[in-house]
């Protein structure tokens, strides 16, 4: 196995508590993953990341961890996550963890310790704070910083019994760690050691681009309209990042062969990524980042935008270029914090949900990257019919709903609409694995409302049906495990201006391949240069009849990949 066996693998992303519930309790576990292993395994991926299942209060689903070392009951026992991870290992899969040291829960023992008293020994692995100066403390605008949260509301908690603030970037039971502390650094290698050791095959790593902070934690800027202000400048990509990330694969990874590691990293920029994934500096594996999917997003954040393809073009093929020579990047259109794919990129209606998931799916499979699917994904499962507030459980919707509401000045109906098209929630329902109640997912109540849809979008029908999403998706993974130009070879962007057609063509040796990707509802004639070239080429794959090298015209929401040899 080569370091970079990783370039040729396909991620699946399982968000535990709704992928499959196999107690009835409404919540999915590490038993209902276990009983459809299989499902993964016939889909052909090669790794599998599990969304946080360590003990945690549930505040942000998880993402609040109170014991790094165990597995939440909820989810099953350590013995249970060993039978799991056989079972993954025992069908040639890997399994990699969820990371999430940026932040502990409020209810973690290091926290518990650490806001017991000012002198406690543990007071400096959190971001403690007395008010700002001249203010009573626990006042409205006494806080350290004027940073709002992600979750709406201030970043900083006052605490009555020390009468000081801590930091929390993401919900109130999220304290930020102080990785300025190296025994709070040699704390979370020590953990990553312990599981590495158990036989997990890396990481990926939450918002792992802001644990290292601006000191002293600076002001962020005020936008008109907003109650908060915008404190990244202060926590994005921080002065000590590199060396964190150096530190931590010299302490933690250095030496052990096979593993992934991915790091989440918000506002990112190629530059950066490029030095995090550069093999030479010993830091990360890939990148995750944001940009390709904030295409759709404009200045106001109430505002709905719908995405111009030019945009989206222009970005990834900022990234493809930006890391053609060194670095590597993780491909993704959903994970648990996005909303459906096909609901909002493709065209999720009847007539077209299938094409257009099929589309979306040849277009990112065959960038340069390393494709992640996320649950539901494989079955073009869209958005959910939300009506209104009351039917979200996310605490980033109902945090922004409030802060809208209460300090800004919206109106329920603007923030409910973007609510609907963007919500976290959307891609939280629960899996629809067949045609029975709660879509076979659980026996019980499900803790988030199945999609009425899964009658029509279920895994059973579509493992049936050699012409479903499921097996498009199957060949997807194939193809990248068979063609190494789909892996290996270079990336060149064609018809840069067409808001109608997303094509490239891809390079390794003697192999070329075109990619079309037909972004709407109509029949669409592509205008690439020496189009006539092509006539002849082998079609690989497509999702609709009727293509043709000879015509190259797209059906609505068609996508061809061409193969030919070159020179040609
Ligand atoms: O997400 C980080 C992140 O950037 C999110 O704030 C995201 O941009 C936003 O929610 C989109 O609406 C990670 C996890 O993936 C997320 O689930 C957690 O809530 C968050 O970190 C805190 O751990």
């Amino acid at each position: 196995m080569t370091e970079t066996w990783w370039k040729k693998a396909v991620v699946y992303q399982i968000y535990p508590r709704s992928f499959a519930d196999s107690d009835g309790d409404g919540m999915g576990d590490l038993r209902g993953i276990i009983d459809h292993l299989d499902h993964l395994a016939e889909l052909g991926v090669d790794v599998l990341w599990l969304s946080p299942i360590y003990p945690s209060p549930q505040d942000d689903n998880g993402y609040d961890i109170s014991d790094y070392q165990n597995i939440e009951p909820l989810f099953g026992s350590l013995e249970i996550f060993d039978e799991l991870l056989t079972g993954v290992h025992q069908r040639g899969m890997k399994l990699i963890m969820d990371l999430v040291v940026n932040h502990s829960s409020d209810e973690h023992e290091w926290f518990l310790e650490s806001r017991a008293a000012k002198d406690s020994p543990k007071r400096d692995w959190y971001w403690w704070r007395a008010a700002r100066d001249g203010m009573a403390p626990g006042t409205p605008g006494a806080e350290p910083t004027n940073w709002g949260s992600v979750f709406g509301g201030p970043a900083w908690e006052f605490d009555e019994k020390t009468g000081e603030y801590y930091l929390h970037l993401f919900s109130r039971k999220q304290p930020d760690l102080n990785w300025e502390n190296p025994e709070v650094r040699q704390a979370v290698y020590t953990m990553m050691r312990w599981w590495l050791d158990r036989g997990v095959d890396g990481f990926r790593m939450d918002v792992i681009n802001m644990i290292s902070k601006v000191v002293p934690l600076p002001d962020g800027r005020l936008s008109a309209g907003s109650a908060y202000a915008d404190g990244s400048a202060g926590f994005v990509g921080g002065p000590r990042l590199h060396e964190y990330l150096q530190e931590m694969y010299r302490e933690v990874f250095e030496g052990r062969e096979g593993l992934l590691t991915v790091g989440e990293m918000p506002g990112v920029t190629v530059d950066e990524a490029k030095l995090h994934t550069d093999p030479d500096r010993h830091e990360i594996d890939m990148v995750f980042q944001f940009d390709h999917v904030w295409a759709d997003r404009g200045p106001d954040p109430w505002l709905l935008q719908k995405l111009q393809l030019t945009n989206l073009k222009a970005i990834l093929g900022r990234w493809q270029a930006g890391l053609a020579e060194v670095g590597w990047n993780s491909l993704y259109w959903n994970n648990h914090d996005q909303p459906r794919i096909v609901s909002r990129y493709g065209d999720d209606s009847p007539e077209h949900r299938v094409a257009s998931a099929k589309m979306l799916g040849t277009v990112l499979h065959l960038h340069r990257g390393t494709p992640y699917v996320y649950q539901g994904e494989e079955l073009g499962m869209t958005n959910y019919p939300f009506g209104g507030i009351a039917d979200f459980r996310d605490i980033e919707a109902l945090g922004q709903y409030k802060q809208a509401l209460e300090l800004e000045g919206r109106t329920p109906e603007e923030v409910l609409t973007v609510l609907r098209a963007r919500g976290r929630d959307n891609a939280r329902t629960p899996m629809q694995w067949d045609t029975t109640a709660q879509a076979g997912f659980s026996t019980g109540t499900p803790w988030l409302a199945v999609n009425p849809n899964y009658p029509q979008i279920n895994a059973a029908d579509q493992r049936q049906d050699p012409d479903s999403v499921f097996h498009y998706y199957r060949q997807l993974i194939a193809l990248r495990h068979r063609e190494p130009v789909i892996a290996e070879g270079d990336f060149t962007m064609l018809l840069p201006n067409d808001e109608r057609l997303y094509a490239f063509t891809r390079r390794l040796g003697d192999t070329e391949l075109l990619v079309i990707g037909n972004f709407t509802g109509e029949s669409v004639q592509a205008e690439i240069e020496d189009a006539a070239s092509w006539s002849g080429a082998e079609l690989l794959l497509t999702n609709l009849p009727g293509a043709s090298s000879s015509a190259l015209t797209l059906a609505p929401w068609q996508a061809v990949i061409y193969k030919r040899s070159y020179p040609h």
